[in-house]
């Protein structure tokens, strides 16, 4: 069985991420998604507006993902990779040659899939924001 990790904090899941989760799971068998907890979302200097519990009610319930793990902070990637069998770690190209999963190479493959564009969580803040504010000057 092909295992297949990836990481991140999720908040306000778009069509992007759901595109990155099935390309990950597209390329093995079992995927494997870390979850930023909200305190490593602190280290990360990222804030969500969902808690680590809903993100985790969100991510375990997509059809893609196979298990979910917290994900405490930067250091336990190693450990994870081996605790768990792990023959691929993806991640979305915008951390592509980031140190952080280059060093990976070492303990298995690291992928990167280039973002679905313009589901970037940013835009959709945006697009959101937007939306609402029309629909408040319609009523
Ligand atoms: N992503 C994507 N397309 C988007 C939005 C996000 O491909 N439109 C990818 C990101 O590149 C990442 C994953 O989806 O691989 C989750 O994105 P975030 O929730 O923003 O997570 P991030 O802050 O990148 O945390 O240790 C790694 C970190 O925890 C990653």
């Amino acid at each position: 069985m092909k295992k297949i990790l990836t990481y991140g904090t999720y908040d306000l899941i778009t069509p992007g991420h759901i595109a990155l989760l099935k390309a990950a799971k597209e390329m093995g068998d079992y995927l494997i998604v870390g979850v930023s907890t909200d305190e490593f979302n602190i280290i990360k200097h990222k804030r969500s507006y969902l808690s680590y519990e809903e993100r985790c009610f969100i991510i375990e319930s997509l059809k893609y993902v196979d298990e979910i793990i917290p994900e405490h902070d930067w250091n336990q990637k190693i450990d994870d990779i081996k605790n768990n069998n792990i023959d691929v770690i993806v991640m979305g190209g915008d951390w592509r040659d980031d140190e952080r999963f280059e060093s990976l190479k070492e303990y298995c493959e690291v992928a990167y899939i280039d973002r679905i564009e313009p589901w970037s969580s940013t835009n959709f803040r945006k697009h959101v924001n937007d939306y609402v504010e029309n629909i408040e000057s319609n009523i």
